[in-house]
């Protein structure tokens, strides 16, 4: 690859939803994050989400664009909403964006007052993020690395089904490791006991995590996070985003829809009444029987040229730093911004509430 002539030739952005919303993007997490901070630790999820959820659709619904929800959680009457396929922003203006959210990812987490709740958002041009339910899907997630050993090694592949050892194998060579210097990050569920199992037998090393496979997914393709592949069932918003990131930085992700009762061990009968009550409605989004098991790709989840990220820590965890709230209404917040072009921003934010009483603090 050529360097750039020019700093400018740098910095240009992907393309108008870049160029126009990136910095506001930063903003809807920011101000999510920071709502859901100040309920952290009162052990009430389902409060924390809905603060959540409204502070990012008032800031969203300022934004200049047509925007649609085309994954999060839950769909019209059923989560406390931003819901799937919701219309979001002024609509002035001709960005027709495509929306993938999680306003509180990680609702048990803030709830706690433990690592690795966030708030998160992608968005991309029409038709630029996988439109689906919100269910599970089986995940595999691998950096840049693992891609390009990929490409000089057509036959090494990783592979959703594949026993782990292969894939980790491919990591390993990729990376210029042994399989025991890596580590895998996997939710810690009944359902993945066996995998969990089958991980540890290859010697490679694992990070049970309670929630939040999103964040460490985003990692893999980030050196020096000491995390090499993510994997197992989680949800399928949260693979959406994991993706739209990933694309940017380089990574990969493959996954599979799959839904909760078949994934956790549900009867027969169980699961013939979630294929009852859901397969209708994934119809619409065009999800069927025939394809529903189709191992879908990063392209395929995150199919946009001019796709933004932006992820706020509400409380401390992989990559992002939690909400500090200073007293007299400050408000500090770390997040991770990126775009197309692959712009990466940390960026440590703070709002200040009181100029007359709150000197700036430099730590
Ligand atoms: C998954 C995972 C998320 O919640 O959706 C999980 O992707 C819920 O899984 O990161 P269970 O139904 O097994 O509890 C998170 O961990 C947090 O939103
Ligand atoms: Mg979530
Ligand atoms: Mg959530």
């Amino acid at each position: 690859m050529p360097h750039p002539k020019t700093a400018e030739d740098m910095i240009k952005c992907a393309g108008p939803i870049e160029c126009n919303l990136l910095p506001r993007l930063l903003h809807v997490t920011e101000a999510a994050a920071i709502a859901a901070s100040y309920q952290m630790g009162r052990g009430d999820k389902n409060y924390s989400d809905q603060v959540s959820v409204e502070a990012m659709r008032r800031t969203l619904n300022d934004l200049d664009m047509k925007g649609v929800i085309k994954i999060g959680e839950g769909e019209r009457d059923e989560a406390p909403m931003l819901f799937i396929g919701e219309e979001v922003g002024t609509g002035k203006g001709d960005l027709e964006v495509d929306i993938a959210v999680d306003p509180l990812e990680g609702t048990n987490l803030a709830a706690d007052g433990t690592p690795g709740a966030i708030s998160v958002m992608a968005m991309a041009e029409r038709d630029g993020l996988f439109h689906g339910p919100d269910i599970y899907m089986d995940k595999i997630v691998v950096g840049s690395e693992v891609v390009k050993y990929e490409k000089e090694h057509p036959d090494e592949m990783i592979d959703l089904d594949a026993p782990v050892i292969k894939n980790l194998e491919i990591v390993a060579k990729a990376l210029n490791r042994t399989v025991d210097e890596l580590v895998v990050v996997i939710l810690d569920r009944k359902r993945h006991e066996k995998k969990i199992k089958e991980i540890r037998s290859t010697g490679a090393r694992v990070n049970v995590i309670s929630d939040g496979d999103l964040m460490p997914g985003v990692a893999t393709a980030i050196r020096g996070s000491g995390i090499h592949m993510v994997l197992g069932s989680g949800g399928s918003g949260e693979a959406v985003l994991t993706a739209a990131a990933i694309k940017i930085l380089g990574g990969k992700i493959l996954a599979r829809l799959v839904l909760p009762t078949v994934a956790n061990g549900g009867t027969p009968e169980e699961i013939a009444k979630e294929k009852e009550e859901k397969m209708p409605r994934l119809a619409k989004m065009g999800i069927t029987e025939d394809n529903i098991n189709d191992v879908l790709d990063t392209e395929r989840l995150a199919p946009g040229k001019d796709i933004i990220f932006s992820a706020t820590g509400v409380t401390t965890g992989f990559l992002l730093k939690g909400v500090s709230l200073f007293g007299d209404g400050d408000a500090r917040a770390n997040s991770l911004t990126m775009g197309s072009s692959g712009v990466v921003k940390f960026t440590d934010t703070i709002y200040i509430h009181d100029k007359e009483r709150t000197p700036l603090r430099f730590v």
